[in-house]
């Protein structure tokens, strides 16, 4: 478990962000299952999970121990969304991760079933050209028959020049993952 995480606070400005000592932060289109991702990962409810996709709109902050954050960014590509609430997003993601001196990784999530959208890969590619320190995690597995586990974790591996063991590969919904990442997490916040 990530102990002690609590909701702080949520922001369209970056800019109005303080500082942190040491934060992680999870990117990925509108439903791909970051809410409960971070929900999973805490063992109770601090990240609001929406049935209505695009209903997470800000940057919401989550204390993670003394100056420690998780922050959960708002998800793109969320079609029923205006067009001018849409373009606010990419500024929005785009201000945030330019700006945080002490962001140690950005997990960008991808859909395990639905495999890497058009707005993964170009996200990934303005993570890579800005240097920032990423990992990809697949989400809700366990929509996948587990035979076809080694097949959809290779695309996703392969859209992103990783080997299929560099995916984490999780579900919210039956732990799958959960521990694993919460040890990574809780490395690169520590210190
Ligand atoms: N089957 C399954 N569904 C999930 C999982 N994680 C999230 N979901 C569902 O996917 C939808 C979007 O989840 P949410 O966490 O709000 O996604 P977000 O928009 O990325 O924050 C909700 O209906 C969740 O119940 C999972 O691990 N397995
Ligand atoms: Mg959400």
């Amino acid at each position: 478990m990530l102990k002690n995480v609590q909701y702080l606070i949520s922001e369209t400005d970056p800019v109005r962000l303080g500082p942190s000592a040491g934060e992680v932060c999870f990117v990925g289109r509108s439903n791909v299952g970051k809410s409960s991702l971070i929900n999973a990962l805490c063992g109770k409810t601090v990240a609001r999970v929406s049935n209505t996709p695009g209903r997470t709109r800000m940057i919401n902050v989550f204390s993670a121990g003394p100056h420690r954050w998780v922050v959960d960014l708002p998800g793109y590509g969320y079609a029923r969304v205006p067009e001018s609430e849409r373009r606010k997003w990419g500024p929005m993601i785009e201000g945030y991760l330019t700006s945080r001196p002490n962001l140690r990784m950005v997990y960008c999530l991808v859909d395990a079933q639905v495999g890497p959208t058009q707005l993964d890969v170009q996200l990934h590619e303005w993570i890579l050209s800005n240097n920032l320190p990423w990992r990809v995690v697949a989400t809700k597995a366990d929509q996948v028959r587990s035979t076809h586990w080694p097949h959809q974790r290779q695309i996703i591996a392969d859209t992103f020049s990783l080997q299929p063991r560099d995916v984490i590969w999780t579900s919210a919904r039956k732990g799958v993952g959960i521990p694993l990442l919460i040890t990574e997490i809780a490395q690169c916040l520590a210190g």
